[in-house]
């Protein structure tokens, strides 16, 4: 299994020339997380402090790119944004092998380290990471889809850049020497061109002292209303609308939490079971809610996604259940490549 997902990675590498470059597409990313509830049994290997910190968590962040993002031509026909399209780049820096990552925090930045946002012109239209060796749950037997080249996806941002925080007592497994892959895409409204880079906060615990505290791991299941399709991109019209994909459960455990990603024009995304129709999850979108989010034309942007958190855990879900996913749209425009997708952490899977 290793050898042939490593055979159609080389593959994939020398059909793009090789190394990082601009190549297929994916999709996009989410917030996520967190609940949880204490493993039974196992005594927390120390009081949280007061503001829920475990002191023994280790901090690490890393820089991807430069990015060059080419200006925005007001003069081209619909080329009102400067974009990279959608770019990637294999076997990427992960923060630690052999550890549990509990959060995630993406960021896109300046090489001066200052905060690149719309009210200076550049956007993380998306980015999405890829565990070359997992195999990702929902698409990772479908050619078509970039999961079964790249790996499984386990963590994604748009521009909202959702800080992705497990509950205490959980984390994403990262075995040693993994690396990632890394498919981002990049705009602007600025009219000169501008680099950036992508900017991501890990926390994490080395495996020994994780297990030690009896800490799980979580699953990253990758729902989309777009299914497998290549790019997680759908058409939504104008006006309101409802778009719907639905999962049948093949990852049960705990959902221990959950957060959505939609573009700009997206009101709300909704994961719901369908049998008990109990909603796990209802992620709201918000706009404009600090300055850094009204762009260089006054346009309130999207700013932030609800994120599904509950200590008792968001739901459970089982063989034989089946999961809606609804993404919700408001928009005057049709959008022809809007896209919906809630990054669900299972744990006991
Ligand atoms: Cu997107």
């Amino acid at each position: 299994m290793l050898r042939r997902r490593l055979t159609a990675l080389l593959a994939l590498a020398v059909a793009l020339g090789t190394a990082a470059t601009t190549a297929p597409a994916r999709a996009v990313p989410a917030g996520l997380v967190p609940a949880q509830a204490a493993p039974a049994g196992v005594a927390p290997a120390q009081a949280v402090p007061a503001h829920g910190q475990d002191p023994r968590l280790r901090t690490r962040t890393v820089r991807y790119g430069p990015y060059t993002i080419p200006a925005s031509d007001p003069n081209a026909p619909g080329g009102h944004h400067g974009g990279t399209g959608n770019t990637l780049k294999l076997g990427v820096e992960a923060p630690c092998g052999h550890c549990y990552i509990k959060g995630i925090k993406p960021d896109l930045v300046y090489p001066d380290g200052s905060n690149a946002n719309v009210d200076t012109g550049p956007m993380l239209h998306h980015f999405v990471m890829y565990n070359q060796f997992r195999r990702d749950p929902v698409c990772g037997t479908d050619p078509t889809n970039p999961s079964f080249w790249l790996g499984e996806r386990f963590a994604a941002s748009g521009n909202e850049r959702t800080f992705i925080d497990a509950p205490s007592g959980y984390g994403y497994y990262n075995a040693p020497l993994h690396r990632w892959n890394l498919i981002a895409e990049l705009m602007t409204h600025a009219h000169e061109e501008q680099e950036v880079y992508i900017e991501v906060e890990y926390t994490y615990l080395p495996a020994h002292q994780a297990e030690r505290a009896g800490w799980e791991k979580v699953r990253p299941v990758w729902l989309s209303v777009a299914g497998c399709a290549t790019l997680d991109e759908v058409p939504v019209p104008s006006g309101r609308s409802a778009t719907s994909w639905e999962w049948d459960v093949d990852v049960p455990g705990t959902v221990v939490g959950m957060g959505g990603h939609l573009h700009n024009g997206g009101v709300s995304l909704v994961a719901e079971k369908t049998g008990t129709g109990e909603t796990l999850c209802d992620s709201v979108a918000r706009y404009g809610e600090t300055p850094e989010y009204v762009n260089l034309h006054g346009g309130k942007e999207l700013s932030s996604m609800g994120r599904c958190i509950d200590p008792e855990g968001v739901g459970t879900v089982g063989k034989g259940d089946t999961v809606r996913l609804t993404a919700h749209y408001d928009t005057r425009q049709p959008i022809a490549d809007a896209m919906g997708i809630m990054v669900t952490y299972i744990a006991g899977a």
